[in-house]
């Protein structure tokens, strides 16, 4: 059978085998159905295209976009995306003699199949049985302790970003180096700098035991914290469901393709949302974000308080992450996505449902955007 490459699967015409695969992979609920519509109504025209003779849907950007159908099960993958997008680990805390805090918690490698969008099965490695891992919430100044056991059948190790001791690095040679199936290591190290860093697997070969799925987000608060917002993590990824190191066949925020286009990600009109946004693609050197009907503060890194542009779009590297805050002055339905439109239609796209009532309290300051200069406190 003829191998099922990411870029057969968008031009459609001469990926026979892979058609029947894509039209039961979107789930074909309202949304997207608006999303089919409005692919049609660019290309001008709603029925087959000019993408090649056996083309339904035609190449190009009205090419087999995920169909609906059926979401994945979130029960056997363990984990919800709406929830993830949520959820921060603070550890366990105790107060060490010196005053100082130690934080503290375990990571498990691990290996387990996911669905990564319906119907679609990946052998993935885990931390903690999810993808992406735990997100490791701390403040800036603590002892930080992290349990490394191996459950998995792979070495494996957990490299964070972060200033640390060459021998806390997690990779291969230096300090523990590789931890073996059954093994276990206990990296420790002070949290510093505050902002959003990451942390992820640094066995060989590296981009795969990337993109299998061992990797997560790792926040630092500032010792003076960030004015209260409805917080939340995205971890924009990827699927290389044929393994052939040749960019994936799934993009996703937070591993599920299509996710928050199924269950849209509910926020208040007029107040504060900030994103904790970190982009750990494999096997493409470029991801983006864009929001629709929306600008946001960027704060590259969270290492400063000062934003650096007020914006609707932002390129990351692989590792580079951002700290985004806005507020959403209309109700409605707004889509955001991979401005990487080919992303977009493999699974990196999603809606915020903002609701039309204005939360009580506003921090007044926080929703006065369009101000790069503005410090926040
Ligand atoms: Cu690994």
């Amino acid at each position: 059978m003829e191998k099922l490459s990411r870029r057969k699967l968008l031009i459609g015409g001469s990926a026979g085998a892979a058609l029947p695969v894509l039209h039961q992979l979107v789930p074909h609920a309202g949304l997207h159905d608006a999303i089919d519509g409005a692919n049609a109504a660019e290309q001008g025209h709603g029925g087959p295209s000019h993408g090649g003779a056996d083309a339904v849907h035609g190449g190009g950007n009205a090419g087999p976009t995920f169909r609906p159908g059926a979401a994945v099960d979130h029960a056997a993958n363990g984990f919800n995306p709406t929830q993830l997008l949520r959820e921060f680990d603070w550890g366990r805390t105790r107060r060490l003699p010196s005053g100082r805090i130690l934080r503290e918690w375990t990571l498990v490698a691990g290996d387990k199949e996911i669905e990564v969008a319906p119907g679609v099965k990946y052998a993935a490695w885990t931390y903690n049985a999810r993808v992406p891992g735990p997100t490791l919430r701390c403040r800036e100044g603590e002892l930080l302790r992290i349990r490394f056991v191996n459950g998995s059948e792979h070495p494996h190790t957990i490299h964070f970003h972060g200033l640390h001791p060459a021998e806390m690095d997690g990779v291969p040679g230096v300090g523990a180096g590789l931890i073996e199936t059954g093994g276990e290591t206990t990296y420790e190290f002070d949290a510093e700098p505050f902002g959003l860093h990451l942390y992820h697997c640094h066995a060989g070969p590296l981009a795969e035991h990337i993109a299998r799925g061992l990797y997560g987000a790792f926040i630092i608060d500032p010792k003076q914290g960030r004015p209260e917002a409805d917080e939340m993590v995205m971890a924009m990824n990827g699927f290389n469901t044929n393994f052939d190191a040749e960019g994936n066949q799934v993009y996703a925020v937070n591993t599920v393709a299509f996710h928050y286009v199924n269950e849209p990600i509910a926020v208040e009109r007029d107040a504060p949302v900030r994103i904790y946004l970190v982009n750990i693609l494999e096997y493409d050197p470029i991801n983006s974000f864009h929001i629709h009907g929306n600008f946001f503060n960027h704060f590259p890194t969270g290492t400063s308080l000062t934003p650096i542009e007020f914006t609707d779009t932002i390129m990351q590297g692989q590792a580079q992450r951002a700290v985004l805050e806005m507020c959403f002055p209309h109700a409605g339905d707004f889509m955001f996505h991979a401005h990487k439109t080919e992303f977009a239609e493999l699974g990196w796209m999603g809606f915020f449902r903002v609701g039309g009532h204005q939360r009580a309290s506003v921090p007044a300051a926080f929703c006065d955007l369009g101000d790069p200069g503005r410090v926040l406190g």
